[in-house]
């Protein structure tokens, strides 16, 4: 069966999850959908609404341009447009888009009768960009706490937010993000070189099986986790990377406000020395 039967095959009506028929349809290859509907309606509210920004700011320069939450005093009230509600509401249209774009991958995947897998990997960054912006601010009391929208402006707030507690890297919860990011890009070195190993032969010779792939590494390291495992693996280390960056974020100020170096201590005291 050709692509295109294929995919008018699939091309029907039901599996929304919300409005029944109500933007049901497809735009050429894509599917629009009421969550497209409002993906399309945030990006262009927000897109704009930076656009207005940056024409407010004092460059045109793409790497300095900058747009900043509230001052620290407005805490988690509205702030007048150009003093930080212009942030705000970018940050409402990019949840806005993110949270509809996660639930249009939904109904598509309803639509196709598979599993709900790829919404819910979408939905561990959703989560780590709302820890951000929104549950940090929040547990601080201020909407000045999230990060400013501008290329060189957030490298900035990384970095200083990251000095704030001395040493970021003894934060026992980036250790284990770091980790799993390193493990995550480890992993797919290892199963993007390995298909294409055996599926990408010279000319004239064949493409190799499975178990081709699982005999490499049973003769290399005596175990090969398959070919179903090694993308549950791969998802496995992915989603930790995002939620133990969410972690070791929410983590700093709410929950430890002194140097994360410090934090080791808890070694040196306890009990067991004295
Ligand atoms: C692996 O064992 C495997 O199964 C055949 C793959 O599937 C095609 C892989 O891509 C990789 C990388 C491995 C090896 C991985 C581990 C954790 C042993």
């Amino acid at each position: 069966m050709s692509m295109l039967s294929f995919e008018r095959k699939y091309r029907v009506r039901g599996g929304t999850l919300v409005g029944g028929d109500l933007f049901d349809f497809w735009v050429g290859p894509f599917y629009v959908g009421f969550f497209g509907v409002l993906t399309l309606f945030f990006t262009f509210i927000g897109t704009g609404l930076i656009v207005y920004g940056a024409a407010l700011g004092p460059t045109w320069n793409i790497w300095q341009i900058n747009i900043a939450p509230p001052d620290l005093s407005y805490g988690l009230g509205m702030a007048p447009l150009t003093e930080g509600g212009l942030w705000q509401l970018i940050t409402i249209c990019a949840i806005g888009a993110f949270v509809s774009w996660a639930l249009r991958q939904a109904e598509i995947a309803r639509k196709l009768g598979m599993g709900y897998h790829i919404p819910v990997a979408f939905g561990f960054a959703i989560f780590a960009y709302i820890s951000l912006v929104v549950i940090r601010p929040m547990l601080l009391g201020a909407w000045g706490h999230g990060f400013p929208y501008g290329i060189l402006s957030h490298l900035d707030w990384v970095s200083n937010v990251g000095y704030q507690y001395l040493h970021f890297h003894y934060n026992p919860a980036h250790m284990i993000a770091v980790s799993f990011f390193f493990a995550t890009v480890f992993a797919l070195s290892l199963h993007g070189s390995l298909i294409l190993s055996a599926t990408n032969p010279k000319a004239g010779e064949r493409v190799k099986t499975p178990e081709y792939e699982d005999t490499f590494f049973r003769d290399t390291i005596g175990y090969s986790i398959g070919t179903l495992g090694i993308h549950r693996l791969g998802l496995f280390l992915a989603l930790n990377a995002g939620f133990w960056s969410a972690v070791c974020i929410i983590l700093s100020g709410p929950f430890w406000t002194r140097g994360w170096p410090e934090w080791w201590n808890w070694w040196l005291d306890l009990p067991i020395w004295s």
